[in-house]
């Protein structure tokens, strides 16, 4: 029996039926989940995904590459933050980058014993969905959502992974949360970043004037790679 669950926060990830039996797709957009993109598609060799900042410095302390953020900016000491512009570089070509976030890397951790942990971003939305709809499996989409909150730009993510899945390929199930979440993104998709507007972290970003990262992670289909989690490792899914 194939499903579609969302999880609106880290938080709901065992209120649903066998959540370690299905592909969780991990979503973080603004900004983490779209930073791991585009460093694949930049070459990056593969991503270590840590919860702590005590981890991410022991990895630092033993000379790895290291991206750790917090509340929206770059820890000092590290080489990256959490913006997508600091993954653009030539210097991460066949590099492995650990990698520590506020909500992101700590919704990986919660899931990490999942079927398949999978990475979703506008930016790879379509190959994402196209791989999901040939699985035959159930998917639960996890939003990252903000410290354990809901939040609007996971939420309306997930909802353009159920609008598309959804058209691709027949599912048993679709729960009341998916429903809501393709609800949300049928109000939005005309304009994301409107509807977007008054939203929470949106607002936290704009602050920091990280303006032109909000118009990049809402960029759609910048790349066809899928990052999968393998022995606690983000890599290149082969397709
Ligand atoms: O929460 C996270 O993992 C980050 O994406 C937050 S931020 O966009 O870097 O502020």
């Amino acid at each position: 029996m194939r499903k579609i669950e969302v999880g609106f926060s880290p938080v709901f990830f065992n209120v649903y039926d066998s959540p370690n039996d299905s592909i969780v797709v991990i979503i973080d957009v603004l900004r983490a989940t779209t930073a791991i993109c585009t460093a694949f598609k930049f070459g990056v060799k593969e991503i270590i995904p840590v919860a702590t900042i005590e981890e991410a410095l022991s990895y630092k302390q033993k000379g790895y590459l290291v991206g750790a953020e917090r509340n929206g900016l770059k820890l000092d000491g590290f080489d990256f933050g959490n913006s997508p512009y600091h993954y653009m570089g030539s210097n991460i070509k066949d590099q492995t980058i650990v990698l520590t976030t506020t909500n992101g890397t700590q919704a990986i951790e919660t899931a990490k014993n999942a079927y398949k942990v999978v990475i979703g971003a506008f930016t790879n939305l379509s190959a994402l969905c196209n791989w999901l709809a040939k699985q035959d499996k159930s998917v639960l989409l996890l939003c990252s959502g903000w410290k354990n909150k809901l939040n609007l730009e996971d939420s309306l993510f997930a909802g353009a992974v159920v609008n598309e899945i959804t058209k691709l390929s027949e599912y048993d199930e679709i729960s009341d949360s998916a429903l809501c979440a393709k609800y949300l993104y049928n109000m939005a998709k005309e304009d994301p970043d409107r509807f977007l507007h008054h939203s929470s972290h949106r607002r936290r970003l704009a602050k920091l004037n990280l303006k032109q990262d909000i118009k990049y992670s809402l960029t759609l289909d910048l790349t066809d790679i899928i990052p999968i989690l393998i022995d606690n490792k983000l890599v290149k899914m082969k397709i």
